[in-house]
């Protein structure tokens, strides 16, 4: 079986990227250590801040996003970083080739119940003649991403990453600490019979996404005449994993629940990497009015719409906001 460095140096991936990727993952063996300690590794629990989401903070979510932002900024390769627990980006290395966007710990709500959580990273390129500390920096359309990813928490600790070339899975050796390459370009079914929402908001939605969903649940009754399941793990990492492994349908769709936050999902560090993993697997990645990463950001934590997955179902969903 392969190992990462290797495996990435098939794909012709640059030296210097191969460096930076492991020095994220450095982090993610440490906060996988830390989780897969629970409550003895003492940082369970919740703090007594909030982050600029509004969302109080997990003391795992601090340790996760610590490690992240140290290791990062020390690397000499980053010139900014920015993450769901900062209030802006972080300015690094001034002449630092590449600008790293990262959720710690995706799914902080399931961290006391030991079900899923994870890490996402989105890397670009560092724009040439912008100051580092410029959060404009961020400000790049998710095709300007030359690596994304995700590493799951779980059972075991996998890694699902895109450099462009295909998604491929790792699997973190405990043994030995390495990330192993055990599934080379993961390909997602074009038809899934599983969808994955939060169905309490089913009133909040737009029309046609309740048609939609209305129609999954109907099944062999409705007009798709044939039944599907449902999944919700509430946090992205498992949900978009479980689509990457056999396929599926997800979306955390607009609603108005609360006008002046229409979505719940993050463009630069869960959107985005999300995106480009699914599309390099054949799947899409839309809001209701077109691609994710070709949206044109104005925030570093501005939030979207996200329907995503299997091909085919996807497009289903689209037809009904025609
Ligand atoms: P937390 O990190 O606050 O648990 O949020 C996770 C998340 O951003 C995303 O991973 C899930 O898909 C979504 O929120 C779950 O949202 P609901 O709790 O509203 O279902």
């Amino acid at each position: 079986m392969q190992r990462l460095a290797p495996a990435l140096r098939a794909d012709n991936v640059n030296l210097d990227l191969i460096s930076l990727i492991k020095t994220v993952l450095a982090a993610t063996k440490e906060i996988s250590f830390r989780v897969g300690q629970g409550a003895l590794s003492g940082v369970m629990g919740s703090t007594l801040d909030e982050n600029i989401q509004g969302e109080v903070q997990k003391e795992l979510d601090v340790v996760a996003n610590q490690l992240l932002k140290d290791i990062l900024l020390e690397s000499g390769f980053v010139k900014a970083i920015s993450s769901e627990e900062e209030d802006t980006s972080v300015a690094g290395n001034q002449n630092g080739k590449y600008i790293v966007s990262f959720d710690p710990l995706d799914g902080s709500s399931n961290i006391e119940i030991n079900s899923l959580i994870g890490t996402i990273f989105s890397i670009m390129e560092a724009p040439e003649g912008m100051d580092a500390a410029d959060p404009d920096m961020f400000k790049q359309q998710g095709t300007k991403q030359v690596c994304a990813g995700y590493v799951l928490y779980g059972p075991a600790t996998i890694l699902a990453m895109t450099t462009g070339k295909g998604t491929h899975f790792y699997t973190l050796d405990k043994t030995h600490g390495s990330y192993m390459l055990t599934e080379k370009n993961v390909q997602i079914s074009e038809d899934t019979s599983e969808f994955a929402v939060n169905m309490s908001n089913q009133r909040f939605w737009q029309q046609p996404m309740q048609n939609y969903i209305g129609d999954l649940v109907k099944g062999s009754d409705g007009p798709r005449e044939r039944n599907f399941n449902m999944r919700w793990i509430a946090a992205m990492v498992g949900d978009v994993h479980r689509v990457l492994t056999r396929g599926g349908f997800f979306t955390y769709p607009a609603d108005n629940k609360s006008p002046e936050k229409p979505y719940k999902l993050r463009l630069m560090y869960e959107a985005n990497p999300m995106s480009f993993l699914v599309e390099q697997a054949g799947g899409l990645s839309v809001t209701s009015e077109g691609r994710i990463m070709e949206i044109e950001p104005t925030d570093i934590h501005q939030r979207v719409e996200v329907i995503l997955g299997s091909k085919n179902e996807v497009e289903k969903c689209l037809s009904y906001y025609k």
